[in-house]
C-alpha cells in the first residue's frame, strides 16, 4: 500500500511539473458498463433537476420546462419566462435553491429577448408542483446580462456554494470575445452572486462600481470579424453598474459546466474554438486567458497564442485537442447504485457522443478515466436519487436516457 502511495504521489509531482494534459487523442473504452434506457424524448432539452420525490423538471432550448416522472410522463410547467430561441441560444438551466425544502424556490438561467437578440437572465420562482399540476409562481429576474445583442454560448450553467450561501453563475462571451476580458462587462465571467442575485461580499470587486456606459457591439463571431466588430449603440446602466462587483473570475469561453466538487473544489468546464476545449480549478480572481491565449485555434484558421506565453493567465488542468464539445459537468455523490464512482466527475460530450469519467485528487488535480462512446450528443449528465444517471440528448426528439448497472 505504501509502495502505490508513492506512485500515485509521484505522478501527481510529475503532472504539475510537466504541465496540462491533453486529453482529447483517448479513444473510447471498447463497450460501456452500463444499461441505457430511453424514457421519454423532449425537443432539444437543455437541463434536468430533481424534485425529492424523485420527480425531475426538465428544459427544451424552445422554452418549456416539464414536469417529468421517471416513467416518463410529462406536465407542462406553467408560468415559464419567454425567451429568445435562436441557434445556442434558448432556455437553459433549471436549479433547486439550496432552501427548496423550506420555501419551493427554483432558478431559471435564458436568452431573455431584447434589442438586437437576447441577453442572459438568472430568474427566481417558486415552484408549486401537485401530482397533476405544476406552475412557476413569483418569477423575477434577478440578474441579467446588459446590454443585450446577438450571439449564442451564454453559458448559464449554476453552481450553489457548499454552505448554500452563494450562487456562482457562468456567463459565456457571446461569441463577442473581448468582453471575456473586459471588466466592466459581464461576458466571459465566472459571477459569485448572493441568492438574490446581487453581488457577493468577499467579491475580488465588491463594493466597486463599474462603468456606466458600455458599448453594445454588432459581435463578430469566432472568426477574424473580431476586428471589424461596429459599436452599433451604447448602454447606460440606470443608477449604479455593478457589473465589476459580481464577478468572481474572468477569461472563459463557453462556460456550460460549473460544478463543486465534494471537496468543495469549484471545476468549470468549456468549449474552446477549433480546438481547446477545457478543464478549469475556478479560483478567487483568477483570469482564464480567452480569447487572449487557447489550445485552440479560430475556425478560419487563424492561430492563437498558446497558453505557455502567458504565465500570467491561469491555464485549464485538462484540455481536449481535439474537442469533445462538454456539454455539462457534475459530481457523482454517494455510494448507492455505483458505488465505484463516489466522487467522481462526468462530463458530458456533444461532438463525439461520449460520456467521460474523471478522477479528481481533491488538491487542485484532475486525470481522465474512461471515455465512453453512448451513441447520442450529450447535453446533460444527473444523478438521480437512486444514484443511478440520467442524460438529456442535444437533438430534436432529443432523449432522456436512463443509466443503470448491467
Ligand atoms: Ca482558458
Amino acid at each position: 500500500m505504501k509502495v502505490v502511495n508513492a506512485a500515485v504521489v509521484f505522478s501527481l509531482a510529475a503532472v504539475a511539473a510537466l504541465g496540462q494534459v491533453n486529453v482529447g487523442e483517448q479513444k473510447p473504452e471498447a463497450s460501456v458498463p452500463f444499461n441505457m434506457t430511453t424514457v421519454a424524448s423532449f425537443k432539444l432539452p437543455w437541463r434536468l433537476a430533481f424534485l425529492p420525490d424523485g420527480r425531475m423538471l426538465i428544459t427544451e432550448k424552445t422554452g418549456p420546462v416539464w414536469l417529468v416522472s421517471q416513467k416518463g410522463d410529462k406536465i407542462p410547467v406553467g408560468n415559464a419566462p419567454p425567451v429568445y430561441f435562436s441557434g445556442q441560444s434558448g432556455m437553459h438551466g433549471i436549479f433547486l435553491s439550496p432552501n427548496y425544502a423550506k420555501d419551493h424556490s427554483v432558478y431559471l438561467t435564458y436568452a431573455e429577448p431584447g434589442d438586437y437578440g437576447g441577453g442572459l437572465a438568472l430568474a427566481k420562482a417558486t415552484l408549486n408542483a401537485t401530482a397533476t399540476s405544476a406552475t412557476l409562481e413569483k418569477l423575477e429576474v434577478i440578474w441579467r446580462q446588459m446590454p443585450k445583442g446577438k450571439g449564442g454560448q451564454e453559458g448559464a450553467q449554476i453552481a450553489f456554494s457548499p454552505d448554500g450561501q452563494y450562487l456562482f453563475l457562468s456567463v459565456g462571451d457571446r461569441q463577442r470575445m473581448t468582453p471575456a476580458q473586459d471588466p466592466d462587462q459581464p461576458e466571459g465571467k465566472i459571477l459569485r452572486l448572493t441568492l438574490d442575485g446581487k453581488p457577493a461580499p468577499g467579491n475580488p470587486n465588491f463594493g466597486k462600481t463599474g462603468a456606466a456606459t458600455i458599448p453594445l457591439i454588432d459581435p463578430p463571431s469566432d472568426t477574424e470579424a473580431a476586428k471589424n466588430a461596429k459599436v452599433v449603440s451604447t448602454y447606460t446602466f440606470p443608477g449604479q453598474n455593478l457589473t465589476p462587483a459580481e464577478t468572481w473570475a474572468s477569461g472563459v469561453r463557453t462556460p456550460y459546466g460549473l460544478a463543486f466538487s465534494p471537496t468543495g473544489e469549484l471545476w468549470e468546464v468549456e468549449h474552446g474554438p477549433a480546438g481547446g476545449d477545457e478543464l478549469n480549478l475556478i479560483e478567487k480572481g483568477k483570469n482564464y486567458g480567452w480569447p487572449l491565449v487557447s489550445y485552440g485555434q479560430n475556425y478560419n484558421g487563424v492561430p492563437i497564442p498558446k497558453p505557455d506565453a502567458r504565465p500570467d493567465l491561469t491555464k485549464p488542468v485538462i484540455y481536449w485537442v481535439p474537442v469533445i464539445a462538454p456539454g455539462n459537468l457534475m459530481f457523482y455523490k454517494g455510494t448507492k447504485t455505483f458505488p465505484q464512482w463516489n466522487g467522481n466527475g462526468f462530463v458530458s460530450g456533444l461532438a463525439t457522443k461520449t460520456l467521460n469519467r474523471v478522477v479528481f485528487d481533491g488538491k487542485g488535480g484532475a486525470k481522465m478515466a474512461e471515455r465512453w462512446d453512448v451513441g447520442h450528443r450529450i447535453r446533460d449528465v444527473e444523478q438521480g436519487p437512486d444514484g443511478s444517471l440520467w442524460m438529456l440528448e442535444d437533438a430534436d426528439p432529443g432523449a432522456l436516457i436512463h443509466v443503470t448497472p448491467k
